[in-house]
C-alpha cells in the first residue's frame, strides 16, 4: 500500500454544516411542489450534485424541463441566501486543530466539493489558505458517486490517488472515494453504518494519532474513533 501523504476533505457536512443548510433548501421546495420530503429522505440527497438531487426529491414525478430548471433556480437562490450569513464561526467544530496537526506532520490538503457554490462557502468560512488545492462542483463533468472529482484534486495536488485519504458525510461521497481507489474516513452519523476504512463523529476529540493509524494500515476493522 502506498504511503499516506494526502487528505482530501468533503466541504458540506464536514468542514461546515452547509448540508443542513442543503437540507433546508430542499425541504422548502418540496413543501412548495407538494412533495412529501423529511431528513431520511434528504439522506439519498447528499453529497450528490444539484441536478441529481432535484431527480431523487421528485422520486419518478415527471415535469417539464422548464420547471425542471426553474426549481433548480429557486432551490440555489433559497441556498445562497442561507450561505450569505455564514462566517468563519461556521468552521466545523475542531476542524481548524485537525487541519494545522495534519499540515504539521507535512499532509498535502484539499477540498473536493460537488457545490458550484463551494468557493463561496469557503471564502466566507475564511478557510482557503488552509488547502493546497480546491475542487469544485465546476471541475469536473461526473461528479459524485463518479471518482472524476477525487482523482482531479489528487492530480492539483500531485499524489497519486492510492496515496490520498477522503473525509465525506455522504454516502455517495464515499462511493466516489472507493472508485478512485482512495482510502475512506466516514464522517458523522449519516454515514456510520457505511463500510469506511475508519469512522469519525467528529472532529472535537479526535485521537489523530490513533486516527491516521487506521487509515493507514488498520484498513479492514473500520475503528471508530469518538
Ligand atoms: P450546489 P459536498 C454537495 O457538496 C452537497 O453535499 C450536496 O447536497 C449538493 O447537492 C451538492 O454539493 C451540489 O451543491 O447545489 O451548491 O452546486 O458535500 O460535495 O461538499
Ligand atoms: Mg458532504
Amino acid at each position: 500500500m502506498s504511503e499516506l501523504s494526502a487528505i482530501i476533505f468533503d466541504l458540506d457536512g464536514v468542514l461546515t454544516d452547509t448540508a443542513e443548510l442543503h437540507y433546508r433548501a430542499w425541504k422548502r421546495i418540496a413543501i412548495e411542489e407538494d412533495i412529501p420530503f423529511d431528513r431520511e429522505r434528504n439522506r439519498r440527497l447528499r453529497g450528490v450534485p444539484r441536478e441529481e438531487s432535484l431527480r431523487r426529491l421528485l422520486d419518478g414525478r415527471t415535469i417539464s424541463e422548464e420547471r425542471f430548471r426553474a426549481l433548480l433556480a429557486r432551490k440555489n437562490a433559497l441556498y445562497v441566501a442561507m450561505i450569505a450569513t455564514l462566517s468563519p464561526r461556521d468552521v466545523m467544530p475542531g476542524a481548524m486543530h485537525v487541519v494545522r496537526s495534519l499540515r504539521r506532520s507535512g499532509f498535502r490538503l484539499a477540498i473536493a466539493s460537488a457545490s458550484r457554490n463551494a468557493r463561496q462557502v469557503v471564502d466566507r468560512l475564511g478557510i482557503a489558505t488552509w488547502f493546497d488545492a480546491i475542487a469544485d462542483g465546476a471541475s469536473v463533468a461526473a461528479s459524485k458517486p463518479a471518482p472524476n472529482l477525487f482523482l482531479y484534486a489528487a492530480a492539483l495536488l500531485n499524489v497519486p490517488p492510492e496515496a490520498c485519504a477522503v473525509i465525506e458525510d455522504a454516502a455517495a461521497g464515499l462511493e466516489a472515494a472507493r472508485r478512485a481507489a482512495m482510502r475512506t474516513v466516514a464522517f458523522g452519523p449519516d454515514v456510520a453504518d457505511e463500510p469506511a476504512d475508519a469512522h469519525l463523529r467528529s472532529f472535537t476529540s479526535i485521537d489523530l494519532a490513533h486516527w491516521l493509524g487506521a487509515i493507514r494500515y488498520g484498513v479492514g476493522a473500520a475503528p471508530t474513533v469518538a
